[in-house]
């Protein structure tokens, strides 16, 4: 990648760091490019009693300077304040008393393969990382490549369209990005205040079932030139760079571009999106159920990507496993959980969009300082004629 992305750091540990390296110098980012977004990421109906505690802001730690990046790796570090409770069992450094260890994997989370795979005896020594509070750091970072795009003139939102069984009804317009204005007001981030209240009612009613709840959102971008991304190799495709990336995130089990899995029972005449021209509007379509890529490269139709989260597996109820130590038949382990994070799984993923789609920016139009990118963005603008 020209952009890349790294976290570390533990659920209950001290606390995370992203490192993002490959922005452009001079490019202006505010506090609340961050921050809004990590706060949005602890919202959502159906979170459990950590975000309660928790109060995500990113601090900055290098790469900026009086509101602009410097062109080097950003540092960002974000403190886990539910640490101070957990101090002597996740210490970096030995502990007097004994910690007892977790010996209980849960089906469906990392602990088993990931206790055998890195020879853990403890349990916590993997799910410390697998949890998905590692999101909370990519969010941060992702809201520096938000930054980046949104002075390119790309805008990435996000909405959930189904928790559990409930579904919100097809949209027969396309989305504009005034449409999402209200997203977050809804407790769950559905568009559709019925579906928004029933959403809600189910997670009630199956966390107090002791279950947990999965489902689907979307993420769109607007503004987005043709040609990010390629076709001439495999790993430039960008279909495949946005699954790898949405599928990275906890708990994602399958990721659609655009009407994917509605196109794949139609002939083919009705599957694609026809070309016009118009002099006012150049080239353009008045469909986009490609989802705005073909070829692996942006069409400069909005981009529409959804991704299916799995019920989460830390359940109130544990599920049958087998004590990793006894091989005794045993519960898993029973953990303070949320019941359903498909809305905030939402918001990470406009960052993992974000990432890979800064980073196909950054292939494209090079450039060290972020007036270099416009003067190149420009440049190609005018050469395909592309009108906004
Ligand atoms: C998680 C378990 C819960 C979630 C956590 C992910 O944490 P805890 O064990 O502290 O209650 O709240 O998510 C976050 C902390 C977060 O910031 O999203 C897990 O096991 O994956």
């Amino acid at each position: 990648m020209a952009l890349r992305l790294i976290t570390a750091g533990e659920s209950h540990g001290p606390g995370l760091t992203c490192i993002v390296e490959g922005l452009p110098a001079g490019l202006q980012v505010r506090a609340e490019d961050l921050n809004e977004d990590m706060a949005r990421r602890q919202l959502g109906h159906g979170r459990g009693g950590r975000m309660k505690i928790e109060r995500d802001a990113a601090e900055v730690t290098g790469g900026i300077r009086h509101g602009y990046t410097l062109g080097g790796p950003v540092v960002l570090e974000v403190t886990n304040r539910d640490y101070a409770n957990w101090e002597e069992r996740m210490s970096p450094w030995p502990v007097a008393d004994d910690v007892a260890e977790v010996h209980l994997p849960r089906p469906g989370h990392a602990d088993l393969v990931g206790t055998l795979k890195y020879k853990h005896s403890d349990v916590r020594n993997v799910l410390e990382r697998a949890s998905a509070r590692e999101t909370a750091a990519r969010v941060a970072g992702g809201g520096l490549c938000k930054a980046f795009l949104r002075t390119l003139g790309v805008e990435i939102r996000s909405h959930v369209i189904q928790i559990a069984s409930v579904q919100a009804p097809p949209r027969e317009d396309a989305l504009a990005v005034e449409d999402f204005a209200a997203v977050d007001s809804s407790p769950v981030r559905c568009l559709d205040a019925e579906a928004s209240r029933a959403m809600v009612s189910e997670i009630d009613r199956l966390r107090k079932a002791n279950e947990s709840l999965g489902g689907v959102f979307e993420v769109q971008a607007f503004g987005l030139l043709p040609g990010l991304g390629s076709y001439v190799s495999w790993e430039a495709r960008l279909d495949g760079r946005l699954a790898m990336a949405i599928c990275s995130i906890h708990a994602i089990k399958g990721v659609s571009v655009g009407d994917a899995f509605t196109i794949a029972g139609v002939p083919g005449s009705q599957a694609h999106d026809e070309i016009f021209f118009s002099p006012s509007r150049g080239l353009y379509r008045e469909t986009n159920r490609a989802g705005g890529l073909e070829g692996g490269m942006t069409t400069g139709c909005p981009l529409v990507v959804r991704g299916a989260m799995k019920p989460l597996p830390t359940l109130t109820k544990p599920l049958r496993s087998v004590d990793i130590e006894t091989h005794e038949p045993a519960e898993a382990l029973r953990e303070r959980t949320d019941s359903c994070t498909v809305p905030a799984a939402g918001v990470v993923a406009e960052a993992m969009v974000a990432l890979v789609l800064a980073d196909a920016y950054r292939r494209k139009f090079g450039g060290d300082h972020i007036d270099d990118i416009m003067q190149a963005v420009g440049a190609y603008e005018k050469r395909i004629g592309w009108r906004r």
